[in-house]
């Protein structure tokens, strides 16, 4: 089943929308497989964001993703990587769809809450950034037949 790493990010925290932002992703029906609050160094930030290095916003990117803790995570699920970045909405808040994770809870783009894998090569280098085989659990949930069908 594909894997995405999905990260709150420091406002989400501070702005106590983690367990909000966790309970959507488990009612849609994705699987938590992994979870670890951190706080990201520069040289994992500049690793996680390397992608933006060098354009007019990557300075103050990687101090917003230091600036204080995140919760990284991996949730896994047909397709998990693009239901959650739908579910995430586009990258600019005031561009998201209401329903969406950044159009109901964020209205600024540098502080837009949530991180999600853009497409499965992204998912398989971010995980391994964040996270090492033996933190990965693989288990059943009964309810996989309710949401997928049998
Ligand atoms: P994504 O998070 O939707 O995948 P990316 O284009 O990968 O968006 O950008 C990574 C992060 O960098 C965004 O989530 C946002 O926090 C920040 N960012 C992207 N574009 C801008 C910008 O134009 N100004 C300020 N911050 C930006
Ligand atoms: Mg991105």
């Amino acid at each position: 089943m594909e894997k995405t790493f999905v990260m709150l990010k420091p406002d989400a925290v501070q702005r106590n929308l983690a367990g909000e932002i966790i309970s959507r992703l488990e009612k849609r029906g994705l699987k938590l497989v992994a979870i670890k609050m951190l706080r990201i160094d520069n040289e994992l930030a500049e690793q996680h964001y390397g992608e933006h290095k060098g354009k007019p916003f990557f300075q103050s990117l990687v101090n917003f993703i230091t600036s204080a803790p995140v919760i990284a995570m991996i949730w896994e699920g047909e397709n998990a990587v693009q239901v959650a970045r739908k579910m995430m909405g586009n990258t600019d808040p005031q561009k998201a769809e209401p329903g969406t994770i950044r159009g109901d809870y964020a209205l600024f783009t540098g502080n837009n809450i949530v991180h999600g894998s853009d497409s499965l090569e992204s998912a398989a280098r971010e995980i391994g950034l964040f996270f090492s085989p033996g933190e990965i659990i693989n288990y059943k949930k009964e309810l996989e037949p309710w949401v997928y069908g049998d």
